[in-house]
């Protein structure tokens, strides 16, 4: 049998790969200016602030489920910690309220870049009667939220992309200028329904943009046992679209990729695959203890790959934020969790005599 090649040298160029992806690090490409960095991108030192200040509070929004799991006040997490910079990249360059999104269980920062508030995804893990994305019926980290085109994520891996891209020909032939764009892990990048998406979108040159965030585990499974090859990317070649690896926690590189991929959509040149390489910093869910099948040495190691610090430091180094400024996005994030953890957990639950809405097909008679 052929050796399977496992290094990024040894393997076939990425189509459509964009070199310059590492924009945004501080130093040589920016000097000290303020004002440059990301002036290639169009992103002003506004921007720039928003973009940190969604990425810090998609984390203590994150941080305090945790806290209410292990306190016993909510029952599950499924974390987005470690994929946050590249998911407010990723998602800053799409038209809020406009384009669609189909995002997974971990798409917690995706969710907040497109318009849901702390109080929606609070709402979501104590499943109150008024979440926006169920109404208390969905499994906790089910996101969705219908007047912001955020579609409801599905519990089988995968599904998103179907939807996604159904809601991408949608657009092409309402001729509504709309981007689709679905998010999920490279596990369950290895389902069937991926090369049915892909392939459909690709032939079709469908709006569309499909995120992988590889965290290099599936549960348990490493990604050596998930793939032949190092880059999801790398299939992209098959469908004959771009495929992009990016480094997720550049958050910056994030938006080049994107911005990119969703320009090319909207003037009709079809999909891209872009490939972010986050990170898990904590278990896959809270059902879930990964120090059984993780090295803390290898743990310690992921820290260093954390957007969070990396982005803010990238900033300072610039001079876009200073001390106070963190201070200051700090404090009003912390308001903005405390506000939702309290008024979540004062919403009430659901009546259990809706329990069965939208589980059956109404008025329909001898169908079942
Ligand atoms: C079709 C299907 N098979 C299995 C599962 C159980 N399951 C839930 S999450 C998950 C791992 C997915 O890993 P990956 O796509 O790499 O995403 P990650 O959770 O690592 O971000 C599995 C196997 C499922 N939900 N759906």
């Amino acid at each position: 049998m052929a050796a399977t090649p496992r290094t990024r040298e040894e393997q076939p160029p990425v189509d459509g790969g964009d070199p310059s992806v590492n924009v945004g690090k501080p130093g040589a490409e920016h000097g000290k200016s303020a004002a440059r960095l990301g002036a290639d991108l169009g992103l002003d030192d506004d921007a720039l602030v928003g973009m940190y200040r969604m990425v810090a509070l998609a984390r203590a929004i994150d941080e305090r489920m945790w806290i209410l799991n292990r306190s016993g006040r909510i029952p599950f997490v499924i974390s987005g910690q470690g994929h946050e910079g590249a998911q407010v990249g990723i998602t800053w360059a799409l038209r809020r309220a406009h384009d669609w999104i189909a995002p997974f269980y971990r798409s917690i920062a995706t969710c907040l870049t497109f318009g849901m508030t702390a109080r929606d995804m609070m709402t979501a893990q104590y499943a109150t009667a008024n979440d926006p994305s169920s109404g208390g019926r969905q499994m906790p980290g089910h996101y969705g939220h219908p007047s912001h085109n955020i579609v409801s994520v599905s519990s089988p891996v995968a599904t998103q992309i179907l939807h996604a891209v159904g809601i991408a020909l949608a657009a092409r032939i309402r001729g509504t200028d709309q981007v689709a764009m679905t998010f999920m892990g490279e596990g369950s990048s290895n389902q069937g329904d991926v090369h049915e998406g892909l392939n459909f979108a690709a032939i079709h040159h469908l709006p569309f943009v499909l995120v992988v965030e590889n965290n290099g585990y599936a549960i348990s499974v490493p990604a050596t046992k998930e793939l032949a090859l190092p880059d999801v990317a790398a299939r992209a070649s098959g469908y004959g679209i771009p495929g992009v690896v990016v480094d997720g926690a550049d958050v910056l590189a994030c938006y080049r990729a994107s911005k990119i991929a969703v320009e090319r959509a909207r003037r009709g040149e079809g999909p891209t695959l872009i490939e972010a390489k986050v990170t898990r910093l904590t278990g896959h869910s809270s059902d879930d203890q990964q120090t059984k099948y993780r090295a803390a040495e290898e743990l310690t190691a992921e820290r260093a790959r954390d957007a969070l610090p990396h982005f803010r430091e990238q900033l300072r180094a610039v001079g876009i934020l200073d001390d106070a400024t963190v201070a200051r996005i700090d404090a009003e994030n912390r308001v903005i969790v405390d506000d939702a953890t309290t008024y979540a957990e004062a919403q009430p639950d659901p009546d259990p005599a809706t329990a069965l809405d939208h589980v059956y097909a109404e008025g329909v008679e001898g169908t079942f």
